[in-house]
């Protein structure tokens, strides 16, 4: 055990400095909001190489929204433009259903039944949470729910319309 607590810090010298204390966060949390008003919220977790997604939005009207998770942890309203692009780290076009696709950060339309919430729970294949090509990088990352559903296809945004929710993620334990 000490043996290999001296090899790692000799390893480590100069190059480790970002080596977390504790293990790294498994979970991420966003309050979405809508025009500055919170609607919902999302949880996601690190589940071994995917990461599993719940949501639940009120308010929302019979129909089919766009929901991605965007580059950028910044909800700046009222058009939420502040979120960057999908997150794609795969340097893929947009689409679950474009054979060039998809992004990181595509999710299936948000389906609601009014007067009801509207909830998803899903997950996203072979992404991380953190680290090297991980999705909360130092900017961190948002997910927004558009206006129009999603036509799983035209790159890059899958043609949904301005952007109406946005949640920024928070890491957690
Ligand atoms: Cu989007
Ligand atoms: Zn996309």
């Amino acid at each position: 055990m000490r043996h290999s607590m001296t090899f790692a810090l000799a390893f480590c010298l100069g190059a480790c400095s970002s080596i977390p204390e504790s293990a790294p966060p498994t979970g991420a949390t966003a309050i979405l909001q809508r025009g500055g008003a919170p609607v919902g919220g999302a949880a996601l977790s690190q589940n071994g190489a995917d990461v599993a997604i719940t949501l639940t939005v009120d308010g929302l009207a019979s129909g089919e929204y766009g929901m991605h998770l965007h580059q950028i942890g910044k909800c700046d309203g009222p058009d939420y433009k502040s979120a960057g692009p999908h997150w794609n780290p795969g340097n893929r076009q947009h689409g679950l259903n474009n054979p060039q696709g998809a992004h990181g950060g595509d999710l299936p339309n948000l389906v609601a039944v009014g007067g009801r919430p509207a909830t998803y729970s899903g997950q996203i294949a072979s992404i991380m949470l953190t680290g090297p090509s991980g999705l909360i990088d130092g900017d961190g990352a948002a997910i927004i729910i558009h206006a129009k559903a999603d036509d799983g296809l035209t790159d890059p945004s899958g043609n949904s319309g301005d952007r109406i929710i946005c949640g920024m993620l928070t890491l957690e334990n």
